[in-house]
């Protein structure tokens, strides 16, 4: 699986950094919806979704969690603890988020609203999507 992780610029200095995303600049796509998970229980475990069409960024943007991406043929896991990058999540990848440090505030940019009609929420349908 191709894991695309975008290096963001950070303008820091004395006074500490500060790290801008712009639609169709270093975000891949026009920015339609953003959220952030935080309060979040070192041993819970979120997500087991993909979903048809979303294409998503994730930032950490403080302390750190894990992710679990599955494409059907691979599962890579990767740590998420630079809020200086964003991992880029595309459509057909289920998602699992763990190993929550007990401050970590995760961002997630949306190229849609909100629509439960576009998650793959059963894995064995994701799979036989993915093989169709
Ligand atoms: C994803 C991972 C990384 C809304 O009402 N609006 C929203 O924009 C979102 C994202 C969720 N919700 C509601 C739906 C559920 O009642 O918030 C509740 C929790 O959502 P969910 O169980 O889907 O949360 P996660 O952490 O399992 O998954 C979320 C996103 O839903 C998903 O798209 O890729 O974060």
């Amino acid at each position: 699986m191709d894991i695309k992780f975008i290096q963001f610029q950070s303008h820091g200095d004395e006074r500490g950094s500060l790290v801008s995303l712009e639609d169709n600049k270093n975000i891949p796509f026009t920015i339609r919806r953003v959220y952030y998970l935080f309060n979040t229980q070192e041993k819970t475990r979120r997500g087991f979704h993909a979903h048809k069409k979303l294409k998503q960024l994730a930032v950490v943007l403080k302390g750190s969690c894990r992710f679990m991406l599955d494409d059907g043929k691979e599962k890579i896991e990767l740590l998420l603890d630079n809020p200086e990058q964003g991992l880029y999540i595309e459509s057909f990848v289920w998602r699992e988020m763990y190993n929550f440090s007990e401050d970590c505030v995760l961002m997630v940019l949306a190229d849609s609203f909100y629509d439960e009609k576009d998650y793959v929420r059963d894995y064995n349908q994701f799979i036989e999507m993915v093989n169709e």
